[in-house]
């Protein structure tokens, strides 16, 4: 992953939150492939692509050999290897599709999938960069050689992986160790992710975002069967609508089929197969700089041909937004429950005058990490969007943002892996509370907001 906006990085910092830009070290190891194994490796791969759909058949593709998309052993946390006679194989895929499930495959590229409230099956196999959100049932990630697929929302007690010519015993399942933070580019090997890697070459096949390595067991894998890949032959036959080509394409609210180009592509659910359920925060949903506010915040949000739309308002705060007052300095009365200097605070902050989109500073921004459901409370202040926030007495206001989100950060957004932070200072109405520059009250963007249907 690229390092994020040195900018961000110091607002990052100033928050007291770790702002270490280390990326993911590329190693390849010349490492301890067992012998006998490649053989017979390439002839099931070559066996699973000639049991695939003629209109999938993969050609000589390119070896990946980015450095991003490797690291050592010696760089992740616990790695532990799959016992292979543990991992049953799968000769049928065709069954794990829900009777309103997907089957998506990307190719090539750097791609996005936002797969859909049923089961489905996603391919990560095409040996380029994919970013994948399953949303709910039971899902299957198919994960191939040289590909790298970043999975947003991975479910333990729900989804699982297959694998496609590559042995179990080269499996290895690892916590990231990196502390760097940066948004959506926060690094593959985050200390928040699990990776999954291929031990023959460092290729990190996954890296499931916000969970626990030691929440996966060989359960979690299936060896793929040339006979699993001949079982989707007949799926246009049975009503899936199949759609291929470059770009965007956008299933309906029934079984589909996207198959994309070699190109970068994005394969999305469609606006009607996910809503939002209104999102509320306060003080104490404050991570990881809980408050006393006994502010609180509604949002609603809306998604429609990529453009987010978020309305709301707060009430009960002890200070007005964050810079809404054009200050640059903040009110000794104000609370940093950082420790962080307050002139270093509002110093990083002033650093980041905009948006990626060009939004003005605001003191009420978008951020990247997931809290308050099953998967833990995370935290990231690089800032994703500026929101416009607008007092309307001392202590309440009005909030809005339009935003046009690429296809990663529709993904980020429908995983409920996004939250947004109201950093509030000067105290208003004179009752000697002037709110928290490091956040009065954050809204969790989370699992329980973002309903797929
Ligand atoms: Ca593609
Ligand atoms: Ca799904
Ligand atoms: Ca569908």
């Amino acid at each position: 992953m690229e390092g994020f906006d040195a900018k961000q990085q110091s607002h990052d910092q100033l928050l007291g939150q770790a702002g270490d830009t280390s990326t993911t070290t590329s190693l390849n190891t010349a490492n301890t492939a067992s012998k006998g194994t490649v053989a017979p490796d390439a002839a099931l791969e070559q066996a699973l692509n000639q049991a695939l759909p003629a209109d999938e058949h993969e050609h000589a593709p390119p070896t990946n050999t980015n450095p991003a998309f490797h690291i050592a052993l010696d760089q992740v946390a616990s790695p532990r290897n799959l016992d292979s006679k543990k991992v049953q194989q799968d000769a049928n895929l065709r069954d794990n599709i829900g009777t309103r499930g997907d089957y998506l495959n990307p190719r090539g590229g750097t791609n996005t999938v936002i797969a859909s409230g049923d089961s489905d099956v996603i391919r990560g196999t095409g040996r380029g960069f994919n970013t994948i959100t399953t949303g709910t049932g039971k899902d299957t990630i198919i994960l191939g050689k040289e590909t790298t697929n970043r999975i947003f929302d991975f479910d333990p007690a729900n989804d699982r992986f297959a694998l496609a010519g590559i042995n179990p015993k080269n499996i290895v399942i690892a916590q990231g160790k990196n502390p760097g933070k940066g948004g959506l580019a926060q690094p593959l090997d985050s200390v928040n992710n699990t990776l999954i890697i291929d031990k023959r070459s460092g290729h990190i096949l996954a890296s499931l975002t916000f969970t626990k390595a030691t929440d996966l067991t060989e359960n979690h894998f299936v060896k793929l069967t040339p006979e699993a890949n001949a079982s989707l032959k007949g799926l246009k036959e049975e009503g899936f609508k199949t759609q291929r080509g470059n770009g965007q394409l956008t299933g309906t609210q029934g079984r589909d089929r996207l198959i994309g180009g070699d190109g970068d592509d994005f394969l999305y659910v469609g606006d009607d197969g996910v809503k939002f359920n209104p999102a509320t925060g306060k003080g104490g949903t404050e991570f990881p700089f809980a408050t006393d506010s006994s502010g609180t915040t509604e949002l609603n949000l809306n998604l429609q041909k990529g453009v987010l739309k978020v309305s709301g308002n707060y009430q009960g705060f002890d200070g007005l937004p964050l810079f809404s007052q054009g200050e640059t300095t903040i009110d000794p009365k104000a609370r940093i429950l950082s420790g962080a200097d307050p002139k270093a605070l509002v110093d990083g902050f002033l650093k980041v005058p905009k948006d990626v989109e060009g939004n003005l500073l605001s003191g009420t921004h978008l951020h990247f990490s997931p809290a308050g459901d099953s998967r833990g409370n995370f935290a990231d202040a690089t800032v994703v969007r500026f929101f416009e926030n607008t007092p309307t007495d001392a202590k309440s206001g009005k909030i809005t943002g339009e935003f046009e989100l690429k296809p990663e950060e529709q993904a980020a957004l429908l995983a409920g892996n996004l939250y947004v932070n109201l950093h509030t200072n000067i105290d208003g109405d004179g009752d000697g509370r002037a709110g928290f520059p490091t956040g009065e009250n954050r809204i969790n963007l989370n699992r329980n907001v973002v309903q797929f249907v």
